[in-house]
């Protein structure tokens, strides 16, 4: 079987299925805090779990976020997290040296398919004729407390949006789950059958954030360290956040903690801290370095300057991550976030005939965005 391959001056211009409704939020003044209503409307509109999201359908990136809110009706609470939020790559070379699948540059909103009502989202909505599931799901236990024998105790929800997207043997799941602590846990699941039996290969997905905390301005990016304190034999920690001050790529250290977060440069919570989301690395998660060529695999976090003509990571010809590094200060601006996870898939028995779903995905979420667990 082979994947579907286009010509790329042709799918680096495809415009949104939903142009008409990009369009018209640029019209519109955006203000600093306002839901995603104000954005968009009917299917494109999804709320729940104290979310309120606009989502589009896109030639490239398949299923992309395209405003985010934290929404308490009861509270007045609304709030403004994201502006856009695709994935930007998905890249997978065997382990062979060929092929190198670039697969957002081939399309996967084009490759789409339909869900099944009963099996793929007997609990949810379909929409867009079928192939994209909007479900609030019981996302189990978050809560419990107890006090002198009395326990208290408390269930969560998740907002979800998923899509089915065939790329050659492969089924990719692209989801996006909001949950109502304010979470945000972007994924992709490997789904389908083995492109080419037994040949070990590495699916490396890249998804581009472009935070909006508050207002679409005055970004901060910074990087937690974790080290052992002088003198305390290893048995004292000390940690801080250090501030990146231009456009950057980082590698993931897990000895270290490393994490990130872009927080707003003038929003405070009670606390006096500021309103920040911060990127979890998954523990599990490896790393892929190949050559220059592939410059884009020098590390898993990117920051750079927001700008709307930089949307992807690379095509069959180009690194083009790297291209957007040109030195651009990044405090107090409007920034993206790009975070890369890979996943070594090592053939096993149990991937024929079809494989079991294997997720790739990651945290991002609040730290002193609000003043308390926002649950209560
Ligand atoms: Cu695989």
């Amino acid at each position: 079987m082979v994947r579907p391959r286009r010509p790329l001056g042709r799918t680096l211009l495809a415009l949104p299925v939903v142009a008409c409704l990009a369009a018209l939020a640029l019209l519109r003044p955006a203000p600093a805090e306002a839901a995603a209503n104000q954005f968009c409307s009917g299917e494109y509109l999804a709320v729940g779990a104290n979310w309120s999201l606009c989502w589009e359908i896109r030639a490239n990136e398949g299923l992309a976020i395209t405003h985010a809110f934290y929404t308490v009706p009861q509270s007045g609470f609304d709030r403004r997290v994201l502006s856009d939020a695709t994935v930007a790559q998905v890249f997978v070379p065997y382990e062979v040296g060929q092929p190198r699948y670039h697969d957002v540059a081939y399309g996967l909103g084009a490759a789409m398919q339909r869900l099944n009502a009963q099996i793929d989202c007997p609990h949810g909505q379909l929409l867009a004729g079928g192939k994209v599931c909007r479900e609030l799901e019981d996302r189990g236990l978050t809560q419990r407390y107890c006090l002198e024998g009395n326990c208290s105790a408390r269930r969560g929800k998740a907002l979800v949006l998923w899509s089915s997207i065939q790329t050659g043997a492969y089924n990719y799941l692209q989801r996006w789950e909001f949950r109502d602590d304010g979470s945000i846990h972007p994924a992709m699941g490997l789904a389908g059958a083995l492109q080419f039996g037994n040949v070990a290969h590495t699916h490396n997905v890249y998804w581009r954030l472009d935070f909006d905390i508050g207002d679409p301005e005055h970004d901060r990016v910074e990087e937690f360290v974790r080290l052992p304190k002088a003198g305390s034999n290893g048995l004292k920690g000390v940690s801080t956040w250090n501030q990146l001050l231009g456009e950057t790529y980082r590698p993931t250290e897990l000895f270290t903690f490393r994490k990130w977060r872009i927080s707003d440069t003038v929003q405070k919570n009670a606390l006096g801290k500021p309103w920040s989301y911060e990127i979890i690395p998954s523990p599990g998660d490896g790393s892929l370095r190949t050559n220059p060529s592939e410059g884009f695999l020098r590390g898993e976090f990117w920051v750079t300057r927001a700008h709307s003509n930089e949307r992807f990571v690379s095509t069959d010809q180009a690194d083009l991550l790297s291209g957007y590094l040109n030195g651009e200060a990044v405090d107090d601006q409007d920034l993206v976030a790009w975070y890369a996870l890979h996943a070594y898939h090592e053939i096993r028995s149990e991937d024929q005939p079809y494989m079991p779903v294997e997720w790739v995905g990651f945290e991002a979420r609040p730290r002193d965005f609000f003043d308390q667990n926002p649950m209560q």
